[in-house]
């Protein structure tokens, strides 16, 4: 039986019965907090000796460990018809995971037993961006809201603006690094859109706010490069920032993978929309475009402190599992996109998505919704909104203790290595920590 083996040493392997690398990724995920009580996927594949007999042993063994199985598939090995090949996904913690692992391959109903992956734990060795040029592959779209695909985007009825939507997308895609970014002669229905959203913000801003981003934004009017019958270049913008802060931008065709949006960021590059929002809707967007990101996100990435935390964000998601994305998603989104922060005991926003939408800045601001301060690992798992208002937002002490409060969380992730950025080559270099 599967449970009464006694322990046996596996030739090439450590007592546990597990892989060196099995072992290392399960160190580095065993001591993150809470690592005991959390439930984890993981997939197996088995084969099994004696067909289903030897699969109902399997599924006990299973049930005993305190596993709960998410999805089974089964077919005959190609080599050995009696035998029975499986994938089996479960949801158990890492500690009976292992366990399981262990008695499974001492059991003598298996031929064997291999762990193929788990949501929770970064692979050893991912592609993923060393340095900027790299970032010519990192351009993956979500199909999600766009004009095409999406009948309740506003343009999505509208020829004329599909084809404008597409064009602009098109420079994108032929976009490499080191190019200058195309300029753009925008439309006067285009320019008159960004002059009402302009507009609103201007009048907004004051009472509202953080007070790093109006400090921004005056420059960038003193600049010309802020005025409301002009939609800015995005290159004459990212040489601003530049000067500010080092960040740059390059042009985006749509809403990209949130892990090569973040990539980016690990770059200090900013990976930006180029065309406009529907006429219909000037003060809503259904996907990013670059009103949002030129009124909502570049007067902060050229701040110092914003600039920093938006970098380690992209850091940190550089070979991230899929599951660690997923949170440092939802934390970009509770901070960059939707944060507010305090200010001598005022509450004011600094997320883009308020900032560049009025309706939702006055909801987040109204005694409507729940905030709740800004803490990682509470934040990293709070379902959220695309569609509506927010109902729930975080309030941040200050960039700083944001900051602070991150990179403690970060600590904790599944990542075997350690990664930094190096200004002088811009690259990243990975330090091997286990
Ligand atoms: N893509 N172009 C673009 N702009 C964004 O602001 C953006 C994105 N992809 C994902 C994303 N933002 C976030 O919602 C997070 O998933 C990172
Ligand atoms: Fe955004």
């Amino acid at each position: 039986d599967i449970e009464d083996k006694p322990a046996q040493k596996i030739d090439g392997e450590d007592d546990s019965g597990l892989t060196e690398e099995e072992v290392v990724l399960s160190n580095a995920i065993a001591e993150g907090p809470d690592a005991e009580k959390a439930l984890q996927r993981a997939a197996l594949i088995l084969r099994l000796r004696e067909g289903m007999n030897s699969l109902s042993r399997v599924l006990k063994s299973i049930e005993k460990h305190q596993g709960a199985v998410c999805h089974l598939e089964t077919r005959p090995n190609q080599s050995d018809n009696n035998q029975l090949d499986a994938l089996v996904k479960v949801e158990m913690t890492r500690v009976s995971l292992l366990q399981l692992i262990k008695s499974l391959r001492q059991s003598s109903s298996l031929e064997h037993c291999t762990l193929i992956g788990e949501d929770n734990i970064s692979a050893k060795n991912p592609w993923f961006p060393r340095h900027a040029s790299d970032l010519d592959n990192c351009n993956h779209l979500m199909t999600k809201y766009e004009p095409d695909l999406d009948m309740n985007h506003p343009g999505f009825a509208d020829k004329e603006y599909r084809a404008r939507r597409k064009e602009i997308a098109e420079i994108a895609f032929a976009y490499k690094y080191g190019d200058p970014i195309p300029y753009i002669q925008y439309t006067e229905t285009e320019t008159k859109t960004w002059g009402s959203v302009f507009n609103t913000v201007l009048e907004l801003m004051p009472k509202h706010a953080c007070s790093e981003y109006c400090r921004v934004f005056k420059m960038l009017q003193e600049e010309d490069i802020f005025t409301p019958d002009r939609i800015p270049q995005l290159e004459e913008m990212s040489n601003f920032l530049k000067r500010h802060t080092g960040f740059s931008l390059r042009p985006a065709a749509g809403l990209l993978t949130a892990r090569d949006f973040l990539a980016s960021l690990a770059f200090r590059i900013f990976q930006s929309t180029q065309y406009v929002r529907h006429k219909n809707t000037p003060y809503h967007t259904p996907e990013p475009d670059c009103i949002h990101e030129l009124l909502g996100h570049m007067p902060l990435l050229a701040d110092p402190s914003f600039a920093q935390f938006s970098q380690e964000i992209g850091l940190a998601s550089l070979g991230a599992s899929d599951a660690e994305i997923e949170k440092l998603s939802t934390v970009y989104w509770f901070t960059v996109e939707f944060g507010l922060c305090k200010e001598s005991g005022v509450v004011k926003a600094y997320g883009a998505g308020l900032l560049s939408a009025y309706g939702e800045l006055l909801h987040a601001l109204s005694d409507k919704p729940e905030l709740r301060p800004f803490e990682p690992a509470v934040t990293a798992v709070q379902p959220y909104q695309d569609q509506e208002y927010q109902p729930i937002y975080f309030v941040a002490e200050s960039f700083d203790d944001m900051k602070d409060k991150f990179r403690r969380w970060v600590s904790a992730m599944s990542r075997p290595f350690e990664v930094r950025f190096n200004p002088h080559t811009g690259r990243v270099e990975v330090l091997d920590s286990v």
